[in-house]
């Protein structure tokens, strides 16, 4: 008899309510909920999949170990983590604490307790040495906070704007900002008089439903934003009022601007000097309206300055929350906040915690710099890592696939969670299988913290969800938690893993269940677990709704416009040869630009059919493949300054001309048979960890890369060719 149930898909960050078809343990059929809230039975065809997922006959049942002949034989999951214990507290001993670190990445998402436990670990055996994928991702926003300072009563509310200004994101693919059914939300918003301006280098989804569309030349985004506060400033269309109470550092802004005129602007970024007007205008004359930022600007170099500049920008016009109004994204599953109509003031962005041994990369608001742990761990000395635990996909998503490969391959201990045996995997020493989404409660929580360093994720409104769940793993199966390695290995070398300061550690005499560890993770909640648990669909939790309160009496925290670091940054990009720090020349004529395509999540599990073709296609201009020879379907060589790989071409129009877009997360290991009709291509070997990287971040550059585009003579795949070591 078949069963309906409802869960929550997490093949991406949208987090979509669903109801799935069970007949007799197995997964049937996954539909979009309709009787959820603010989805509107949404779902994509990454959910209609999970069923193809849960059947995969290759999913991992059993855990892996190396063996000295590179194969892999199958291990006990105790007996797996009585090893790798063993082997850390060997490390420790002789190398201290610090030799072992931990990565975190996208998993998260469907493994809410693995990134705590894995951090409380760390804490526990004394190493500072975590990292995430979030340094990969947009780390500027974190730094730019920190220079700009925060507005303590959030963001304004979308059914109030009149302008939301979007640089270098496509929500409608990938659910960053409006994660809830992006297109109907964005027609709402249309509708409702939301003028929508979209500055990217390709005619996207959402940028078709633009009222302004700036198709800029890639990596120009702080000319065009500096050159918007320019004719903010100009035009005295800024919010007076605001920025007398809230703000300092105009004058130094305005003047840092200056000479980012529109015609010099236009001119750089490749666009229309009407056009910049027009945007500047629909801003200049907005009274309520929000500002967001994607991943295209953030790989295309100086993420932290663009960053700095949106939220200036956004105070120049004062688009922060009023007194009075609701607050969005309120606490549901996290402590309850009070949102206050005043700034806070700004913080330290970096100068405190870990310093990295190389390239003076550190500790910053951003968190460690991934984009030093390759060098990290090659670099001979104290405190080199000498044991990881990986939770993402580094293989295909940290740049520099060569020197990933070297720095994975030199470590004593590589310890990998994994559902397949993924090129990730294929580097490790043990491969610990882990369960896969309905075999673990679904909990909104992780939604909710995202939305706490990105405003493009969780809810506006106070939505919350729960489902236990809903399978138990196929028979037979000797699979983890992910947290239950961090918890085990603990119990094995006496340590107490407190998840919180404050709290009391967790019981490490009786293993807690995930749903124990689910309540330490929300102690203090706004709305209690057990409330949550009782819908089914996901539920809007009018109690957690907060109002904007009013400025504290004795408030004197101001929004910081002219952050030196960030000014002196802004006065390089004015006095710069940018042809020449653009590098496009006659051998690399084109920029390579990142992008996400809608059935697939960055390195995650594929199930099988979830995608036409396997690959990812190079994305180019019509117009440019005619110049070139190039017909869809053929495979063509991509070379960078940095490394060579083969991908299989498709027409795209709506890309600018000399712009070509690759989706990361595709391909195989150094080494390994790679066909781009089967495999895809790995974007990361065209990149390489210290071509102009944010200073503080540590973020390559992953985006706007100069490329050259060949045919091949008969149109077959060539070898990839590995990139120069470093
Ligand atoms: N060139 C280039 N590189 C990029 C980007 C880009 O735009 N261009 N984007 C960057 C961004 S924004 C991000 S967020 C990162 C993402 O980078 P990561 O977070 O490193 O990668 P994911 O692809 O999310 O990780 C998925 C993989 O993690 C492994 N895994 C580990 N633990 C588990 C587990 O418990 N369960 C499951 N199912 N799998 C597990 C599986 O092998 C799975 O394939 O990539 C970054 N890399
Ligand atoms: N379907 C799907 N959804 C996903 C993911 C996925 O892999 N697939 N990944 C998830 C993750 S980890 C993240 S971080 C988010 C990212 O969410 P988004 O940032 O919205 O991701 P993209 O869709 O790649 O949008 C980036 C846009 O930037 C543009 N762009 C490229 N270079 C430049 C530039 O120099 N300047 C400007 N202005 N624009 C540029 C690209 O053309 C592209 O349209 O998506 C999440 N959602
Ligand atoms: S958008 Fe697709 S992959 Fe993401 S949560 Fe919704 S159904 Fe799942
Ligand atoms: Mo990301």
């Amino acid at each position: 008899m078949i069963e309906v149930k409802t869960s929550t898909c997490r093949a991406c960050s949208a987090y979509c309510p669903i109801e799935v078809s069970i007949d007799d343990g197995r997964v049937v059929r996954v539909d979009g909920d309709r009787a959820a809230p603010l989805y509107g039975g949404f779902i994509c065809p990454k959910g209609r999949a999970l069923t193809a997922m849960h059947n995969d006959a290759n999913r991992l049942r059993h855990c892996l170990k190396r063996q000295p002949d590179g194969s892999f034989t199958p291990i006990g999951s105790a007996q797996a983590i009585d090893e790798i214990s063993a082997r850390v507290s060997e490390i420790i001993a002789r190398h201290g604490p610090r030799a072992v670190a931990g990565f975190t990445g996208g998993p998260s998402v469907e493994q809410p307790a693995g990134p705590p436990l894995m951090l409380a670990f760390l804490r526990a055996i004394g190493s500072p040495m975590a990292f995430s994928a979030a340094t990969f991702d947009q780390p500027g926003m974190a730094i730019a906070n920190a220079l700009h300072g925060t507005w303590m009563g959030g963001r304004m509310r979308p059914e109030a704007w009149e302008v939301f200004l979007l640089v270098g994101g496509n929500p409608i693919i990938s659910k960053q900002y409006f994660g809830q059914n992006p297109g109907d939300q964005l027609k709402a918003l249309i509708k409702n008089g939301t003028q929508l301006i979209v500055i990217d280098p390709r005619r996207t989804e959402t940028a078709r439903k633009a009222h302004v569309h700036l198709q800029c030349i890639p990596g120009e985004d702080p000319t065009i934003i500096a050159g918007l506060i320019h004719l903010i400033i100009a035009n005295d269309w800024i919010n007076r009022d605001f920025v007398a109470l809230n703000a300092q550092g105009l004058d130094e802004l305005a003047r840092a601007v200056s000479r980012f005129t529109p015609d010099y602007v236009a001119n750089r970024a490749g666009i229309q000097q009407d056009d910049l007007l027009h945007a500047a205008r629909i801003i200049g004359q907005a009274r309520r309206g929000d500002f967001g930022s994607g991943t295209g600007p953030s790989m295309a170099t100086r993420g932290s300055l663009t960053a700095y500049l949106m939220l200036c920008l956004q105070t120049l016009r004062g688009l922060w929350a009023p007194e009075g109004q609701e607050a969005v994204q309120p606490r549901v599953l996290l402590p309850r906040v009070k949102f206050k109509a005043q700034p806070r003031a700004p913080y330290p962005a970096w100068g405190f915690g870990e310093k990295l041994r190389v390239r003076g990369l550190q500790q910053s608001a951003a968190g460690l710099p991934a984009g030093g742990l390759a060098e990290e761990i090659l670099t001979p000395g104290e405190g080199q890592i000498r044991a990881l635990f990986l939770h993402g996909g580094a293989m295909l998503t940290w740049p520099q696939q060569e020197l990933t490969a070297r720095a994975l391959q030199s470590l004593e201990l590589l310890v990998m969670h994994d559902v397949e045996m993924s090129p990730t995997a294929r580097m490790a020493h043990y491969v610990i299988a882990t369960k896969m989404g309905f075999e673990i409660p679904a909990i909104s929580l992780v939604g909710e913290i995202s939305s706490l360093l990105h405003p493009g994720y969780g809810w506006v409104e106070p939505y919350g969800a729960y489902q236990a769940a809903l399978l138990a793993p196929p028979a037979g199966a000797d699979v983890l938690d992910s947290w239950q390695i961090y918890y085990r290995m603990a119990r094995k070398l006496g340590l107490r893993l407190k998840l919180r300061s404050g709290q009391p550690p967790l019981d490490m005499e009786h293993e807690p269940t995930t749903d124990d560890i689910y309540e330490y993770l929300v102690a203090g909640s706004a709305v209690a677990l057990s409330e949550v648990k009782k819908f089914p669909h996901g539920h809007i939790f009018d109690e957690a709704r907060e109002i904007v309160g009013p400025r504290d009496p004795d408030c004197t925290a101001r929004l910081e416009l002219a952050n030196p670091a960030m000014l002196e940054e802004l006065a390089k990009v004015r006095a710069e040869d940018f042809a020449q720090r653009r590098g496009t020349n006659q051998d690399f004529p084109f920029l390579l630009i990142p992008r996400r395509m809608q059935n697939v999540t960055n390195a995650a599990y594929r199930p099988p059919g979830v995608m036409r073709n396997p690959y990812n296609p190079l994305f180019m201009n019509p117009a440019d493949m005619k110049e070139r020879g190039i017909a869809g379907g053929d495979v063509v060589e991509i070379r960078s300054r940095h490394g060579t790989i083969a991908a299989v071409v498709q027409g795209d129009a709506g890309l600018r001309p000399g712009v070509v877009s690759l989706t990361h997360g595709f391909g195989k290991n150094p080494g390994e048979p790679c066909d781009p009709r089967k495999d895809g291509a790995n974007v990361n070997r065209l990149t390489r960890v210290d071509d102009d990287y944010d200073p503080y971040t540590g973020i390559p550059r992953m985006g706007a890369l100069p490329v050259a585009i060949a045919r091949f003579p008969r149109s077959e795949a060539a070898p990839d060719r590995a990139a120069a070591p470093i």
